[in-house]
């Protein structure tokens, strides 16, 4: 007799307790996201077929052409959680500022922020590779009654109330936590419904596999060149193996469920990294945490840098704790030359 799987439905309301001070506000929140997510699934899921995979012409904060796709899981995103009443302001990197959302009585009574990237490694898109989108949740720190601030933004990530990420791959999967660890809930496309499918997911301590685009090696700092090459050595379990799929989403979710570390440094082209720490950084730096990982800068621990503008970019190392725990020891060592 197979176990019957349980529904993101009955996940939420059986698990609402895990909630802290939430009158059902943070679980309609994630079913929101779960809505829009299944609407965006539909239309990426065809997007070699229809015309809404050309570049929409503009850029977004990245300097990325906007893929008609981006725009629209922007839009799917921005619409659905306003609709409900949840929400008093919106972060995106598809808007250079953010949105404030007032509510329909026009009186901010909502509590929740949200910071997103609505389709990360959208240029994966044209080519049939998995894109994502990525998720955080704050509770508001500036008076509830009155319009947000970039105050509300600018939270550590230590502060996040929820996080997660939607991986649009040979399935597609809702990943998310509420400081009570990882779960994973798989997408019944043919009848529309979240199954829980990676209940407890964990990174495992150690792993063999590190992504990172070595085509940017010249322009790394020596101590990340230092650890690439102890990657790369025949000694003990290594050589690791080299898995770098160009979509954080993906990267970070097999980095999961096989063990691995995810890294983007800092590099002559991107000093700060290319990461955006607001929206791509914290909450998966908090999905990692609560999976049992790491997750840091090479030197500081992602959750609790104080971010100064809405789009500042983090070097981003990520995943199987030793392996992150390593990555900062060459660091360390070459600083210290
Ligand atoms: P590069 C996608 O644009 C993204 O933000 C992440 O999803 C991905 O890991 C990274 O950039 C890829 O960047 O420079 O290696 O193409």
């Amino acid at each position: 007799m197979s176990k019957k799987l349980q529904t993101l439905g009955e996940f939420i309301i059986e698990n609402q307790q895990a909630f802290p001070y939430s009158s059902g506000e943070l679980s309609r929140l994630i079913n929101s996201i779960r809505l829009a997510a299944k609407v965006v699934n539909h239309e990426v899921s065809k997007a070699g077929l229809v015309d809404i995979t050309g570049a929409a012409g503009d850029t977004n904060i990245q300097g990325e052409q906007q893929q008609k796709l981006d725009v629209y899981a922007n839009q799917k995103f921005i619409q659905t959680l306003t609709n409900r009443e949840i929400v008093c302001g919106i972060a995106s990197e598809e808007n250079d500022e953010y949105i404030t959302i007032q509510g329909q009585n026009n009186d901010h009574k909502n509590k929740y922020v949200v910071l997103m990237d609505p389709l990360d490694g959208s240029s994966n898109i044209d080519v049939n590779v998995s894109v994502g989108t990525i998720f955080s949740i704050y509770r508001r720190v500036t008076p509830v009654g009155t319009p947000v601030t970039m105050e509300d933004f600018l939270q550590p990530g230590n502060l996040q109330v929820a996080a997660g990420y939607i991986i649009y791959g040979t399935s597609t999967m809702l990943v998310y936590t509420t400081g009570h660890g990882v779960n994973g809930f798989t997408l019944n496309p043919a009848i529309g419904t979240y199954y829980l499918s990676h209940p407890d997911m964990k990174f495992s301590d150690d792993g063999n596999i590190y992504s990172v685009n070595e085509g940017n090696y010249a322009q790394f700092p020596q101590g990340v060149k230092d650890y690439i090459k102890y990657c790369q050595a025949e000694e003990g379990d290594r050589p690791y193996t080299s898995r770098y799929i160009g979509s954080l989403v993906s990267d970070i979710h097999r980095n999961m469920i096989k063990g691995g570390i995810y890294i983007y440094p800092s590099s002559s082209k991107y000093p700060d990294g290319k990461l955006r720490l607001l929206y791509e950084g914290n909450p998966m730096a908090f999905i990692a945490e609560q999976a049992g990982g790491k997750a840091s800068d090479g030197e500081r621990r992602i959750m609790d840098i104080k971010p100064q503008e809405l789009h500042e970019r983090v070097p981003f190392f990520c995943g199987s704790k030793n392996m992150v725990d390593k990555a900062e020891e060459f660091i360390a060592k070459a600083k210290n030359k």
